[in-house]
């Protein structure tokens, strides 16, 4: 039988017995009471540590923590854009990092999460965005990392749909471009570092909330949770969104703002858009999936806020802007919306390292921008966890920056939401 019958007759299968007998793709244990390490957070990044934990340095004896669902946090609301055209070179290689594992992930994780390298423009509106643009690329070519300054006519050939007319609000004056860089599935990836995980003996505990995080002597006993004390030698809050609240569990204050930031997508088009496009200046960026729909999003709220909704009006400006640039998007229908908190830093990077409690970690702080990190922030955190001291590429983003002033200003880069 061909290989797309016997999946169609599974489907049905499947369909009739109500998935009863559908293979589920992870356990669903009982908790233990003390684990090697605790991860609290089942986003992408808390996921991807747990998996290179155990794969890469044999730590199975850990515990992903999740209030909610695996990937229900901002790893499931993001945009997907992967890229890495960052400026500074410790946010640039960082990223870099990360951008070069995504082409062989789903060969590592036996599961396919749809990384496309359709390529990505940031587009130039003024003369000040155009030498942005050039240091920024040489910055990166310098660096090792893939860019091009590309001229008008050449963003126009590349997207006919834009308004590339001088006489436009938003006039296109160039652009830059890295061709490595592009979307992948967002919730495919947080599975597919579930299901790895879980085979490699984590424990994956959802609608499990952490209330308390208990320590004595100055270093992390372990985490209450609704579901009773749970002993760890080491926690580690990669709880995007609300890692101010966890953080003040243990008596510490991060240099951390938490906001809302938007998304939303049309309803599905013939192909017409088969790169990502990004204006920092608009706050607005877009890109199409592969059922056809625009993945559109927005600017972060003003505001802080812990509601995953956000402001009509930034909602509506960025549409003003994409229908601008973009004239024909004014006839296309909007589906769905929804809003993430992201957790923003005074840098626009995020911390990731031990606090001043012994055993004590976070991996926070990638604002708007973390998706694209996801495999490389779970393989340096990992890393630093088992060895207890920074990965070299974590090592400039410890939580001490802030008291030495080694700020790490990438607010140009992070872009369009900040
Ligand atoms: P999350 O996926 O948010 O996971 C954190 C988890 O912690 C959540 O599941 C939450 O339920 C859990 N948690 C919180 N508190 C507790 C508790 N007390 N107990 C137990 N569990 C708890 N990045 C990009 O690179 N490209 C993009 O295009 C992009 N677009 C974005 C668009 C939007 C609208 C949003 C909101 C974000 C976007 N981002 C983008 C940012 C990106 O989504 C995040 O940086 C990244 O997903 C963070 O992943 P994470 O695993 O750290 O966090
Ligand atoms: O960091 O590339 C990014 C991004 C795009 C949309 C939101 N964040």
């Amino acid at each position: 039988m061909s290989a797309s019958r016997y999946s169609a007759l599974a489907l049905l299968r499947h369909a009739l017995t109500r998935h009863r007998r559908w293979q589920p793709a992870w356990r669903e244990p009982e908790p233990k009471r003390h684990y090697d390490v605790v991860i609290v957070g089942g986003g992408g990044h808390g996921l991807a540590t747990a998996y290179y934990l155990a794969k890469n340095h044999g730590i199975s004896n850990v515990a992903v923590v999740e209030k909610g669902w695996l990937g229900g946090g901002n790893t499931g609301r993001n945009t997907t854009i992967v890229r890495s055209n960052y400026l500074r070179d410790e946010a640039a290689q960082l990223y870099e990092f990360a951008l070069k594992l995504w082409p062989g992930l789903s060969a590592e994780l036996n599961f396919n999460v749809m990384f496309s390298a359709r390529g990505v423009l940031n587009l130039g509106h003024t003369l000040q965005d155009m030498r942005d643009i050039e240091r920024r690329v040489n910055a990166n070519r310098l660096g090792g990392i893939d860019g091009e300054v590309l001229a008008t006519a050449r963003v126009q050939e590349m997207v006919p749909i834009l308004n590339c007319s001088p006489n436009a609000r938003y006039p296109i004056l160039g652009a830059s471009w890295q061709p490595s860089g592009g979307v992948a599935r967002h919730d495919a990836v947080a599975w597919g570092f579930a299901r790895g995980a879980d085979a490699l003996g984590v424990d994956l505990l959802q609608r499990t909330e952490v209330q308390g995080i208990r320590c004595g002597d100055g270093r992390v006993q372990g985490v209450e949770t609704d579901r009773g004390f749970i002993g760890a030698d080491k926690v580690a809050c990669v709880t995007a969104g609300h890692s101010g609240v966890l953080a003040a569990m243990a008596g510490l204050r991060l240099p951390i703002e938490s906001r809302p930031l938007q998304a939303l997508v049309s309803e599905p088009l013939k192909p017409c858009l088969d790169t990502v496009v990004m204006s920092n200046a608009v706050h607005g960026y877009v890109s199409q999936s592969d059922k056809g729909d625009l993945v559109i999003g927005a600017g972060a709220d003003g505001y802080n806020g812990y509601g995953q909704r956000g402001s009509f009006h930034v909602l509506a400006h960025a549409l003003e802007a994409m229908c601008e640039l973009f004239p024909s998007f004014s006839r296309v229908r909007m589906n769905r919306h929804w809003g993430g908190i992201v957790d923003i830093c005074p840098d626009a990077c995020p911390i990731i390292g031990e606090t001043p409690v012994t055993g004590l970690y976070f991996n926070c702080g990638w604002g708007t921008g973390g998706f694209k990190a996801t495999p490389g922030s779970g393989f340096v955190f990992a890393d630093t966890l088992a060895h207890a001291r920074p990965h070299p590429l974590a090592a400039p983003f410890a939580l001490e920056r802030f008291a030495k002033g080694a700020l790490i200003d990438e607010h140009g880069a992070a872009g369009v939401a900040h």
